[in-house]
């Protein structure tokens, strides 16, 4: 007899355990957030129809005229006029390649520099006078190819 009832007792102890977790399942669905909506992937490579339809111009710089861009040249602070000293610094590079002592004379020597290093490198000898074979060294180098008469 206690079997009985110790079967039934243990049958409707499953029965209300399965009755709440039924329930309590239900509660957590209803307060789940609702499923994310798949938004559809496209397919394949995009494409639209741009039959008739015209994007805006890219930007373009405008052209500077030959006179305005040897202007610039000169104007390195861009103020809109050349100075003295703006127009002359274009010639400083020159001038301190040839001042080699750096002291901002200029001798014959050192302006005359390619001249003088021609004569000593043709001067074999360095008897400070060439001979016409020491002075052909310093004729021009021919090109080997031959130029056009186009
Ligand atoms: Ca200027
Ligand atoms: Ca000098
Ligand atoms: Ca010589």
């Amino acid at each position: 007899m206690n079997r009985i009832v110790l079967g039934a007792f243990a049958a409707l102890l499953l029965a209300a355990v399965g009755l709440f977790w039924l329930q309590g399942r239900a509660e957590v669905e209803a307060g789940a957030p609702p499923p994310a909506v798949q938004a559809a992937r496209p397919t394949g490579i995009p494409s639209a129809d741009t039959a008739g339809l015209a994007g805006p111009a890219p930007p373009e710089a405008t052209e500077l005229s030959r006179e305005e861009r040897r202007f610039f040249r000169y104007d390195r602070d861009r103020d809109n006029k050349i100075t003295r000293n703006e127009m002359l610094s274009t010639r400083t590079d020159a001038f301190r390649g040839l001042d080699r002592d750096g002291n901002n004379l200029l001798t014959f020597e050192e302006w005359a520099v390619t001249t003088a290093e021609r004569f000593d490198g043709a001067d074999a000898d360095g008897n400070r006078e060439l001979t016409p074979r020491e002075f052909a060294t310093t004729a021009p180098r021919r090109t080997s190819t031959p130029r056009c008469n186009c």
